[in-house]
């Protein structure tokens, strides 16, 4: 969840109140994702993707998707089951990424990981479940209002988002890097645009796809997608040098002790914090056509930069 002292820092509008969306879309996705998994047998597992699930989180992605299918003229219904299957592929990520063959970390989201409570066998099997079920989650429950190519164009592009093209290949090139001093900023950005942009392209892309939005806002999406994914990172990377282990829910100044090459490391903190912003500016840019419609997106793509875990 987003700190209330966060929240009133952040931009709001005399027309559109940040900190009351945010609350009220978090507390959307918490209840559907609570409903979209009870707890069946084998209740372990159930209980062990139910733990990581809804252990909090900003909701940003699900949020992302649901704001850009309402900008496009669709509904929250027709979104919903997407947004919880984003929401769900992120949770197994950030699973599979504590793991010890992986960044090996004991806390996230303020909670002991998924293998500390569960073990490593068990959360293995917790992603690969969530993972399975988010793509069942959007083939049978996105409702008929939603045209069927459609759906299958969100399976295939969230398949794309997660697979060797996107979050696996960054994941791999940010393990091969680990250690190494003389990561390239080519480098540096394939990680990032693959591991943590990716997803979040999806996310908005695909809450277009559903409100069946043209190839041209497609592509509009798509760029302003792009430009706060790579925002997200950088202020990610900011966040692990300034924030408490307190505010991130997890354990800080990790890439130092990893000996990870980070965008602060590159350009210096104050440097990465203007490029973020720019790239900020450049995703609000391709919202101008949408008008008022876009308030949303514009303040999401301002929170990413001013968030403070
Ligand atoms: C997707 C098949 C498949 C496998 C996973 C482990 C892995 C492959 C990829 C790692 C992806 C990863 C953990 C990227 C980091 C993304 C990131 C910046 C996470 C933090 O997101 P927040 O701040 O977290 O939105 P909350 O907890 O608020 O949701």
């Amino acid at each position: 969840m987003v700190a209330a002292d966060n929240l009133q820092k952040m931009p709001q509008t005399a027309t559109f109140n940040l900190a009351a969306y945010l609350k009220e879309r978090q507390k959307l996705c918490d209840t559907a994702l609570d409903k979209s998994m009870p707890v069946i047998y084998p209740e372990k597992i159930y209980e062990s993707m139910r733990y990581s699930l809804l252990a909090g989180g900003k909701r940003v992605r699900p949020i992302l998707c649901l704001a850009t299918c309402e900008m496009m003229g669709g509904t929250i219904e027709m979104a919903m089951p997407t947004a919880c299957a984003v929401e769900m592929i992120h949770t197994m990520s950030l699973i599979h990424d504590d793991l010890p063959a992986m960044d090996n970390d004991d806390y996230r989201r303020g909670m002991l990981t998924n293998h500390k409570v569960y073990g490593e066998d068990i959360a293995i099997l917790a992603g690969d479940g969530l993972l399975a079920f988010a793509f069942e989650l959007v083939a049978t429950k996105t409702p008929e209002s939603v045209p069927r190519d459609k759906v299958l164009q969100v399976v295939a592009r969230l398949g794309r988002a997660l697979g060797a093209a996107g979050l696996v290949g960054g994941q791999v090139v940010d393990l091969e890097s680990e250690g190494k001093s003389d990561i390239s900023l080519e480098t540096l950005n394939f990680i990032h645009n693959h591991k943590t942009a990716a997803l979040l392209e999806a996310c908005v892309v695909c809450g277009g796809i559903l409100a069946e939005a043209s190839t041209d806002d497609i592509q509009r999406l798509t760029r302003y997608s792009q430009n706060i994914g790579l925002a997200f990172q950088i202020i990610d990377d900011i966040l692990d040098v300034t924030a408490t282990q307190e505010q991130l829910g997890k354990t800080a100044g990790k890439d130092l002790i990893a000996k990870k090459v980070t965008y602060p490391s590159l350009w210096g903190i104050e440097e990465s914090r203007i490029k973020a912003q720019q790239l900020v500016e450049s995703a609000c840019a391709e919202l101008e056509p949408y008008g008022h419609l876009a308030q949303p997106l514009q303040a999401l793509a301002h929170f990413i930069v001013n968030r403070n875990n």
